[in-house]
């Protein structure tokens, strides 16, 4: 996601606003006096292979829960029906789901039929393939097509990392020279106000906030108000982690959602759903529910880097039809990145 390329305005990249700072991370900041072309071509590559190894690191649990078995599994082996038992129980147990496996191992049998495979080792590749043609075939980036604000709701249960996210996300846009508002919609505990206020405070961005136990409706209202009013970029509305078992908690996401969209004139550009990778199956059932209360545009997949079973990505993917958008690889600034098919599985299995 790059907000400047998809707001089409590239003349923000002049205006030098204060860059946050990750003091945290120790990152150094780049001389300007080296050439303008290199160091942007270095930063670039730089950026890039920081990117993957982050990512690589990331994923380290999933490929050892994951893909190490399914190497294991295939190495040295010629296929029959035993080995495809046995990949589809190594992808059970990894969170893929029941039915995307069964699409999954479905696919590696017809090409092993056309293709004339026989050794396990070749189907490994194979699995790479169609893991990528999976995801990609619901892949989305971050879409903030404006007109500014652009507004971005974040839903999801307590303890899935919406405010962690959201500050990410914030640091994010601000580096990219986006003026950004927080409006703090959860407003059940006071802790998860100081939270975001804290997040707030680090990036270096606005914030709207009411009293604990307020209407997250006015906080909806209060945020979108003076995101126009200050020209905001970009708005980010954190919400309360309801439990979509209790309706009357769904009834009032509804309630923000309609406020947000009635205010803005237009629906939210992007309203996405956070959730923790290591809560496995569950996963599926809060997608499902908080899509009946309000039209989530996307997934967030946060702590990644918790869990063996990060296979639970395939099932969002194929079953639901949500394009998972970001991830969550850990709890620093940076560890929020867009999510790349291709370089997620390439991560995976390498
Ligand atoms: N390891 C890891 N922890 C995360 C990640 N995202 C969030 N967390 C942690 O998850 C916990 C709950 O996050 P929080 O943002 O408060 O969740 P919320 O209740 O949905 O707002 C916090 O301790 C976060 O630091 C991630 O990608 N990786
Ligand atoms: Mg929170």
């Amino acid at each position: 996601m790059v907000w400047k390329e998809l707001f089409g305005r590239k003349d923000k990249v002049e205006q030098q606003s204060p860059a946050p700072n990750p003091a945290q991370e120790g990152e150094s900041e780049v001389s300007d006096l080296v050439d303008e072309t290199v160091e942007d071509e270095l930063d670039d590559e730089s950026a890039r292979s920081g990117f993957f190894t982050r990512l690589k690191s990331g994923l380290s649990k999933t490929r050892q829960g994951f893909v190490g078995k399914v190497e294991a599994l295939v190495k040295g082996r010629g296929i029959d029906d035993e080995l495809f038992e046995e990949l589809e129980e190594i992808m059970i147990q990894a969170d893929v789901g029941f039915p995307t496996t069964m699409h999954l191992v479905d696919r590696l049998r017809e090409r092993v039929r056309v293709e004339n495979i026989t050794e396990g080792i070749q189907m490994q590749t194979m699995l790479q393939e169609e893991i990528v043609d999976l995801l990609e075939d619901n892949c989305e980036s971050l879409t903030l097509l404006g007109p500014p604000p652009a507004a971005i709701m974040v839903v999801g249960v307590n303890g899935a990392g919406k405010t962690t996210t959201i500050g990410k996300l914030a640091y994010r846009l601000k580096s990219e020279q986006a003026t950004v508002l927080l409006g703090a919609g959860d407003t059940f505990r006071a802790a998860a106000i100081d939270q975001l206020q804290v997040w707030a405070d680090r990036v270096g961005v606005d914030i709207i906030a009411h009293n604990e136990g307020s209407d997250p409706g006015a906080v909806a209202f209060d945020t979108v108000a003076a995101a126009k009013a200050r020209k905001s970029d970009v708005l980010i509305l954190d919400t309360a982690g309801r439990l979509q078992t209790k309706t009357n908690l769904m009834a009032e996401l509804s309630k923000v959602y309609r406020i947000v969209t009635r205010e803005l004139g237009r629906d939210p550009d992007e309203i996405l759903l956070v959730v923790d990778a290591t809560t496995g199956q569950n996963a599926m059932s809060q997608a499902k529910l908080f899509s009946e209360a309000v039209p989530v545009s996307g997934i967030i997949l946060t702590k990644l880097d918790g869990t063996a079973k990060g296979g639970i990505i395939l099932a969002l993917s194929h079953e639901l039809k949500l394009p998972v958008k970001l991830i969550g690889i850990g709890e620093k600034y940076t560890d929020l990145q867009d999510f790349d098919a291709k370089e997620f599985a390439r991560a995976l299995f390498s």
